[in-house]
C-alpha cells in the first residue's frame, strides 16, 4: 500500500483528506489532530502499523505491520439532521460495526456479528474492534473519529499478550487471501450507505439483526478487563433506540445497559 494507490482505490468515494502512514502511534490520535486543523468530512488516515493503538478505557489495540487494517475516519456533522439528541451518539459505534459486518458478509459470505457494543466476531473469535471518539466545542458536537481495526492475516493476532477475548483473523475464515485495500473500500462504502440512515429505525434494526449472542445468557463486566464479577447477568433481548443493550433479567425485569463488555455466562456459573 502507498499514498498513490490508496487515493486511486478511493477515487469513487466522497473522501476528505486522505493519508497513508507506514507507522503511527494511533490513527485516532492522528485524526484528532486533523480535526483541530480543520479536516474535511470523511477524512481518512490509515496505517500499516500502530505502535500505540487504542482500545476503549485505556486498553491497547495491537496492529502489527502488513497484516491488518487500522484506520480512522472523521465524520463531521455525523447525523443527517442538524440537531440530534446526545442519545444518538452511540449509534456511531454501531455504524462502524455494522459497516464492517455488512462489508465482510457481502464480500466473503461469512457470518460476522457484533459482540455489543464494539467487537466484531467470527465463530466466537474477535477479528476486529471499533473505537468511536467524539470531539466537542462547548455543547456542540464537532466531529466523531471512527477508528476501525480488523485483523486480516493470522500474523495480525497478538502473541504473548493477554487478550480479553479469543482473537481471530479474517483470512482464517475466508480460505483465500484478502486484499486490504479492497476491504477498506467496501467498509467505507457501507459506512457511507448506513450513515444516511443513522437516524432511521432501519439502522437500529440492522444493527440488532447482527448482534452476537442474541437470546443467550451473558454477563456484563465493567472496568478495564480485570474485573471478574459481572455487574449484570441476563439474556440479550436486543437494542434500545439509543444503542443501549436490552437485557432480560432473572426476575423478568428488563435492564438497559449503556457500557461494559459482554461475556457468555455458562448456566452453571449463573446458578452458583
Ligand atoms: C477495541 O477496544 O476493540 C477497539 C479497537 C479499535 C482499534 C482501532 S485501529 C484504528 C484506530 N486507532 C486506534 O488507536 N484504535 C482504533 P476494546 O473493546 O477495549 O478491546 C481492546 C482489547 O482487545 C485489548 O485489551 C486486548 O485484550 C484485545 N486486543 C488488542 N489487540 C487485538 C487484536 N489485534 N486482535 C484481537 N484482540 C485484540
Amino acid at each position: 500500500m502507498d499514498q498513490e494507490t490508496l487515493e486511486r482505490f478511493l477515487s469513487d468515494l466522497p473522501m476528505g483528506w486522505v493519508k497513508y502512514l507506514e507507522t503511527v502511534g494511533s490513527t485516532n490520535n492522528f485524526a484528532s489532530r486533523w480535526v483541530k486543523e480543520g479536516a474535511l468530512d470523511f477524512s481518512l488516515v490509515i496505517a500499516n502499523e500502530q505502535t500505540a493503538g487504542k482500545g476503549r478505557l485505556g486498553r491497547k489495540w495491537v496492529t502489527l505491520p502488513d497484516s491488518a487494517l487500522a484506520f480512522s475516519l472523521i465524520l463531521k456533522n455525523p447525523f443527517p439532521e442538524q440537531s440530534v439528541p446526545n442519545a444518538f451518539i452511540p449509534r456511531i459505534t454501531g455504524l462502524g460495526a455494522l459497516a464492517v459486518c455488512t462489508a465482510i458478509q457481502k464480500d466473503y459470505q461469512l457470518p460476522v456479528n457484533i459482540k455489543w457494543s464494539n467487537d466484531l466476531l467470527i465463530d466466537g473469535h474477535k477479528i476486529g474492534g471499533i473505537l468511536a471518539e467524539a470531539r466537542w466545542r462547548g455543547d456542540e458536537l464537532t466531529a466523531i473519529i471512527l477508528g476501525i481495526g480488523i485483523n486480516i492475516t493470522s500474523d495480525s493476532i497478538p502473541q504473548g499478550y493477554s487478550l480479553n477475548y479469543p482473537a481471530g483473523a479474517l483470512e482464517q475464515y475466508t480460505g483465500c487471501s484478502v486484499d486490504r485495500l479492497q476491504l477498506l473500500v467496501s467498509v467505507l462504502r457501507e459506512i457511507n450507505h448506513w450513515r444516511a440512515l443513522l437516524q432511521e429505525n432501519v439502522f437500529i434494526d440492522a444493527w440488532e439483526r447482527n448482534l452476537a449472542y442474541k437470546n443467550e445468557w451473558v454477563g456484563v463486566f465493567q472496568g478495564n478487563g480485570h474485573n471478574d464479577v459481572p455487574i449484570y447477568e441476563g439474556r440479550i433481548l436486543g437494542l434500545n433506540p439509543d444503542g443501549a443493550l436490552r437485557l432480560g433479567l432473572w426476575d423478568g425485569k428488563e435492564k438497559s445497559v449503556y457500557a461494559g463488555d459482554i461475556r457468555i455466562r455458562p448456566v452453571d456459573m449463573l446458578l452458583k
